[in-house]
């Protein structure tokens, strides 16, 4: 006899036929989906942070929760590091190895922290006028150095992206000139780029505010992609979610990018007023369904490929337990992805040349409306 999960999916096998059914297992179970290990301490805000004494506290915990996120889903194979908040040593970076090793999972991205000022050198308080833009030379070079040390862990640890989100910013329109940010950041980036070799990537991440409030160095998509053809084919954009202006239609960004080959990687949240960091698809579901329809439709006309677009989990856990939230996250990702797979793609594009918005968007909805878990639970 069945179980009710297999009859829900045999209900969806009847409805949109086996073939697309037993696809969208397949790609929800091939969908690599990446984690940060600095997610998996508790989250703050600029009030406060309000630790339960139960969260990863160390690189140790962070890895070993990690870990346990990859048992429990099968995602989460790598794990993105942030440094130095994961090291700082050689000793450090050997027990990264080590913690990973043992958690069972690989590095993924590392991510480079230009924001943290340190103890010593350069990167001191005057970050607060920039890292790669920064009109202290001195300060420029550091963070420079900062990337370069970037790359150097990266291959130690066997990894081969890393992931730029530069804090640079201003407050005021008098701060600093735009033009030489601009300059800044090309000669900057420049500098750390050029030291990739090989399948070596970077990714640049770009959002409207934050830190600064009156002008962002990387401010939107079209700024990370003309400095990453600046850059070259090793260089690629990076969307996280919740860097956008109210409003702003992601998925046309999306479509944009993956057009023309420049779409790097994903970060995923979900946000409500500004950048959140929210459990992705626990606000506006429907955003991450839209997002993956236009993965699903670039990759049907031959653009980019869903498997090498680099997507990752980036949030904030303030409230309920990281790990749990990060679970919570990984399932939204997953059911907005077999949704998208389900789609009439044929029957949406002759709805669409024949100019029938109700009869398309009808379409959209019947893929949208489905519940999809039976098609998880069999993925998993
Ligand atoms: C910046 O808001 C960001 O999204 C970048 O990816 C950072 O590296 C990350 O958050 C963690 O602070
Ligand atoms: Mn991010």
């Amino acid at each position: 006899m069945n179980t009710p999960q297999e009859s829900e999916f045999e209900l969806l096998a009847a409805k949109f036929g086996r073939k697309r059914i037993d696809q969208a297992v397949k790609r929800v179970a091939a969908l690599a989906i990446e984690v940060p290990s600095w997610g998996f301490g508790r989250g703050g805000t600029r009030f406060g942070r309000y630790p339960t004494g139960k969260e990863a506290g160390t690189a140790a915990q962070r890895i070993a929760a990690a870990g346990k996120f990859h048992k429990r889903t099968g995602k989460g194979g790598t794990v993105a590091l942030h440094f130095p908040w994961d090291g700082t040593t050689a000793a450090d970076i050997a027990a990264l190895k080590r913690y990973l090793k043992k958690a069972g999972v690989r590095p993924g991205t590392i991510n480079l922290n230009l924001f943290s000022p340190r103890d010593k050198g350069p990167l001191d308080a005057r970050l607060r006028f920039g890292s790669l833009t920064c009109p202290v030379p001195s300060v420029r070079q550091a963070s420079v150095a900062h990337g370069l040390e970037c790359i150097r862990i990266m291959r130690k640890l066997g990894s081969d992206a890393i992931v730029l989100w530069l804090p640079d910013g201003t407050n005021s329109p008098g701060q600093m000139s735009m033009f030489d940010q601009a300059d800044y950041l090309d000669e900057s980036a420049k500098s750390v780029c050029k030291a990739l070799r090989g399948r070596e990537k970077m990714l640049v991440e770009y959002k409207l505010f934050e830190p600064g409030f009156y002008s962002t160095a990387i401010q939107d998509y079209a700024r990370s992609r003309s400095l990453c053809r600046m850059l070259g084919p090793k260089a690629k954009v990076l969307v996280d979610l919740g860097h956008h202006a109210h409003g702003v239609n992601v998925e046309q960004i999306i479509a944009h990018l993956v057009r023309e080959g420049d779409l790097g990687g994903f970060h995923f949240n979900d946000s409500y007023c500004a950048d959140d960091d929210l459990a992705t698809g626990s606000l506006h579901p429907h955003q991450i369904f839209r997002i993956m329809c236009t993965l699903v439709e670039g990759e049907r006309r031959g653009f980019q490929r869903i498997d090498k677009i680099a997507f990752m989990i980036d949030q904030s856990h303030n409230i309920k337990d990281p790990l749990e939230e990060m679970v919570e996250s990984a399932q939204n990702i997953e059911i907005a992805y077999a949704k998208a797979l389900l789609v009439d793609w044929d029957a949406l594009k002759q709805a669409q040349d024949k100019c029938d918005a109700s009869r398309a968007d009808a379409i959209l909805n019947d893929a949208f409306l489905t519940d999809v878990r039976p098609i998880l639970a069999r993925a998993h």
